[in-house]
């Protein structure tokens, strides 16, 4: 039987990946308003494997004999300035996400609950995954700067770029 304050712990991750997962889908859906099908695409899939991040820690705590909560949602921010200001809110949230998973982490190792330890070993690795390419594309704006070729070559190219699983 799982630890009530893990079982609390891992609801809270429920919430943070639910509420990634409907963040990027309102930016999917100003790039693909803003002509930007690429990035539209990208985050489209981006939202989609945050779901996928919620999902297995729903199935987990179920099967360790908790109860995943599913929570309610407000909607999210859907207007944005631009590119980025997209790219580097989501690198932001995506800081307080590993922030949020390095705290699960601890509280499982002060608990000495190594099975949710090992199971969250995959959510750590993702994170590094998951920053890494945020400020990769950041980087990539940042040289395009106001250029439209660039910005029309950025968006062909996103729409090929998985968001790490
Ligand atoms: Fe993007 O984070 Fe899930 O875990």
């Amino acid at each position: 039987m799982i630890d009530s304050k893990i079982e609390d712990a891992l609801n809270q991750q429920i919430e943070l990946e639910a509420r990634s997962s409907h963040f990027y889908l309102a930016m999917a859906s100003w790039a693909e308003n803003h002509g930007l099908n690429g990035t539209a695409e990208f985050l489209y899939r981006h939202s989609d494997e945050e779901r996928m991040h919620m999902l297995k820690l729903v199935r987990f705590v179920n099967e360790r004999g908790g109860k995943a909560v599913i929570p309610a949602l407000d909607s999210p921010k859907s207007d944005f300035s631009g590119l980025q200001t997209i790219f580097s809110t989501l690198l932001e949230h995506e800081t307080n996400v590993t922030q949020s998973i390095n705290e699960v982490v601890d509280l499982c190792l002060s608990r000495k609950d190594y099975t949710t330890h090992n199971f969250m070993q995959w959510y750590v690795a993702e994170q590094i995954e998951e920053e890494a390419l945020a400020r990769n594309i950041l980087d990539k704006l940042a040289l395009i700067g106001s250029d439209k070729g660039g910005l029309y070559l950025f968006d062909r190219d996103l729409e090929q770029l998985q968001p790490e699983a």
